[in-house]
């Protein structure tokens, strides 16, 4: 008779743990990301300051070792990086771990196509370049803030692009962060897969699409099948689901540390029901959940006291790009601006959240 065996939570998240870490290489830069943040983190814990480690932008799955093709979850860096700036402002220290090219702090005004740094510049009578004269008052302030954030040394910027790179720059930040013990804080807005290649299901060579080319493909590196091959015209592709890294995080890698993550749905009926799920199945601190066509209007925290808060700020004025050459005629809700960055009451309701958590110790 086969007798089901109960393994303990902890035990498995530290199974899994080894398993992935085991078997999925370690990023070539994680030595170097590694000693950036030990240095980071030691000197602001000699200024006693906390520190939030801010994840930002979408992570992807390659299909091949040699990527040319990849899944990806969406995230311009938007949440990320405006919630970075509102933690400096508040005292922070703050660690960006972001999508490789997505949105940064303080250059984040004058990035992509509707804010092209260009558009902001001029020739002045000495055919010298400047800030045209309309946007020099933004401009001060923005880059005020970031030489702030330079000379005190308060932003460390770390990169990732898959979502392996992703959970190993997360492990070994929250261990380096442990001696920081409850002024540490963790707000994941990155968007993570659900799920990967492992490696050892990985092609190595671009996936041949015409079949005269099929059988080159190697089975996988360790002759496992592969996750993504070709059957006929068609391109099947079979992913294992990324193990539950949070429950690792706030059990393991930061158990002395406040944890927030977020919670993006496109079904408004059932967002706050998958927030408490996750926030019953993980135990962490707050979700804050979000729609992705509202995100920037609204966003719900659902607190483990079963507490469900909306923030909601007003629509403002119209989008409109500096060149205009983005039509001002708004035909969804996305082509209005909010009144306010919501990042602006986020970061606040977090500060005191963090503080009376710290002043009475770990309420889960
Ligand atoms: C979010 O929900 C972020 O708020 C957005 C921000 C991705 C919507 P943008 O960068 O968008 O401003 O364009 N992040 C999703 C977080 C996520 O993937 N959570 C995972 C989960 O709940 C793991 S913590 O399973």
């Amino acid at each position: 008779m086969v007798k089901e065996v109960h393994i303990p939570d902890g035990v498995q998240a530290n199974r899994i743990d080894m398993e992935y870490f085991e078997s999925n290489p370690k990023p070539a830069n994680l030595d170097a990301h590694s000693t950036l943040a030990r240095t980071f983190i030691e000197h602001h814990a000699e200024q006693n300051r906390r520190v939030a480690l801010v994840t930002s932008g979408g992570t992807t799955v390659p299909l091949e070792n040699q990527t040319v093709r990849f899944i990806d979850n969406f995230s311009a860096g938007t949440r990320g990086a405006t919630s970075a700036e509102y933690f400096l402002e508040s005292g922070y220290a703050v660690i960006f771990l972001h999508r490789q090219y997505s949105l940064l702090p303080y250059s984040r005004h004058y990035s992509h196509s509707t804010n092209c740094f260009l558009d902001y510049m001029t020739f002045n009578d000495a055919g010298m370049v400047v800030v045209n004269t309309e946007y020099q008052h933004q401009m001060a302030d923005v880059l005020a803030k970031y030489n702030k954030a330079r000379k005190e040394n308060t932003l460390l910027l770390l990169s990732f692009t898959t979502v392996n790179e992703y959970l190993w720059y997360l492990r070994e930040l929250a261990m380096l962060m442990q001696p920081l013990g409850a002024k540490s804080l963790f707000y994941l807005a990155a968007a993570v897969s659900d799920f990967f290649v492992p490696a050892e299901r990985m092609v190595e060579h671009k996936i041949q699409s015409s079949e005269e080319f099929h059988i080159r493909q190697p089975n996988g590196a360790t002759g496992q099948p592969p996750a993504a091959h070709m059957e006929g015209k068609q391109l099947l592709i079979d992913l294992d689901p990324v193990p539950k890294f949070l429950k690792m995080l706030v059990d393991r890698w930061a158990p002395q540390s406040m944890i927030i993550s977020f919670k993006l749905e496109t079904d408004p009926s059932i967002l706050a029901e998958k927030a408490r799920s996750a926030l019953k199945k993980y135990s962490h601190h707050l979700v804050i959940g979000n729609l992705l066509n509202t995100r920037k209007w609204e966003v719900v925290f659902v607190s483990a006291d079963g507490g469900e808060k909306w923030l909601r700020v007003p629509a403002g004025r119209r989008t409109k790009s500096v060149t205009g050459l983005l039509p001002d005629t708004p035909s969804t809700e996305e082509s209005r601006e909010p009144a306010v960055e919501i990042e602006s009451w986020i970061v606040p309701e977090i500060e005191t959240l963090h503080t009376e958590w710290i002043g009475h110790g770990d309420q889960r």
